[in-house]
């Protein structure tokens, strides 16, 4: 078994895996390299020989328990014909959701724009560095890509006040991503992914009154089917205020923090396996803070099942010096 299924199937304590969100990317001077050469992302996204490489990139020179398909969230948009592309310091744009045609896109087509990403999950899983190691699918929730496919930018720019207007429109839109996430998560697990996390980087920003209808309900759905497919799957609900509401309501096998999440007696409230927390802005300091943070983690989940991960993804201004070296901490921590 691997470590990181030892840690969640077996509650295994006495070594703690780690890998890190977006640990291929802008960081690396061989992923940028390529980057340069194709500047259109999505396209880099369908590559298979290109995206199986920059998977494997991070394992090359770190010590990780884990490869994530280099892919993005945001290629369920595009399977379901709604185009975008990524520019530089903007990040997303998405063109107008054309609904009639989107209501009626099925299986079939599906499956032949996002067949690239199987073929990479699973060019990944035959390499023999990823041996005794997991191989890491995903997907967005159901909320996160709503926001992104009515919004048409990243939320973090502006967010259209009137976001909810139209009901009907958002109802069936959910219901629609329900359909083709499971058919994704699916297609990657049936191609070698061997844990599913979902990412719901936009929960934080619902109110209280609302996270039932738009969070539990649909990620609960998408957890259910994950299980059933036996694969642990890990949710990342980033931002959300209360994390035990959370587990409580969908029932995740991991639950990835945030780096706001106050950790002191967490694993009083929270009984499954927790993942990441670490700011990934430390890895921007020096390496005495940064020793001095990965501790704190490590000491405060000395008793827990914990896989080491960050509070969201390494940034690109990182030293891949410093990845190296927290590898190292976490690698050498008894
Ligand atoms: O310009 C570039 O070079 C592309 C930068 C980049 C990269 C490296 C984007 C654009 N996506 C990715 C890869 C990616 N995205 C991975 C690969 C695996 C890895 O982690 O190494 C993963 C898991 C994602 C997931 C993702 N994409 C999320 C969820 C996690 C998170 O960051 O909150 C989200 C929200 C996206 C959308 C997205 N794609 C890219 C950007 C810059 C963004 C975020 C934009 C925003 O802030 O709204």
């Amino acid at each position: 078994m691997t470590p990181i299924q030892e840690c969640i199937l077996n509650k295994r304590i006495d070594k703690t895996p780690i890998w890190l969100m977006r640990q291929a990317g802008r960081y690396l001077p061989e992923f940028r390299k390529i980057r340069r050469l194709n500047p259109d992302f999505v396209n880099l996204c369908l590559n298979e020989n290109k995206s199986s490489r920059i998977t494997l990139q991070p394992l090359e020179r770190f010590d990780l328990d884990a490869a994530i398909i280099f892919s993005d969230i945001l290629m369920v948009p595009y399977g379901l014909g709604q185009n975008l592309i990524f520019k530089k310091k903007i990040g997303p744009q998405l063109e107008d959701i054309n609904f009639e045609k989107l209501k009626r896109i099925k299986k079939k087509e599906f499956l032949e724009k996002l067949n690239p990403v199987y073929k990479i999950v699973k060019k990944v899983k035959k390499n023999s560095i990823v041996k005794n190691k997991d191989v890491i699918g995903f997907v967005g929730a159901p909320w996160t890509l709503l926001v992104y496919m009515i919004n048409k930018t990243s939320p973090k720019n502006k967010i259209l006040n009137n976001f909810f207007k139209n009901k009907m429109l958002i109802d069936q839109l959910l219901s629609i991503l329900e359909k083709f996430l499971k058919i994704h998560i699916e297609n990657q697990v049936k191609n070698g992914a061997s844990i599913i996390q979902i990412f719901d980087s936009w929960a934080g920003l619902l109110k209280e009154k609302d996270l039932e209808k738009y969070v539990y309900l649909p990620t609960s759905n998408l957890v259910k089917f994950v299980k059933s497919l036996d694969v642990p799957v890990v949710c990342f609900p980033r931002n959300i205020k209360n994390y035990k509401k959370f587990c409580d309501e969908v029932n995740p096998d991991v639950i990835n923090i945030d780096y706001n999440v106050n950790i002191t007696n967490i694993s009083e409230k929270i009984h499954i396996p927790i993942q990441g927390g670490l700011n990934p802005n430390i890895l921007l300091s020096n390496k005495d803070d940064l020793k001095k943070e990965a501790l704190k983690y490590l000491n405060t989940f000395k008793n827990h099942p914990y896989i080491f991960n960050l509070g969201h993804g390494v940034m690109p201004k990182t030293n891949p010096k410093m990845i190296d070296y927290l590898v190292n901490i976490v690698k050498d921590f008894k």
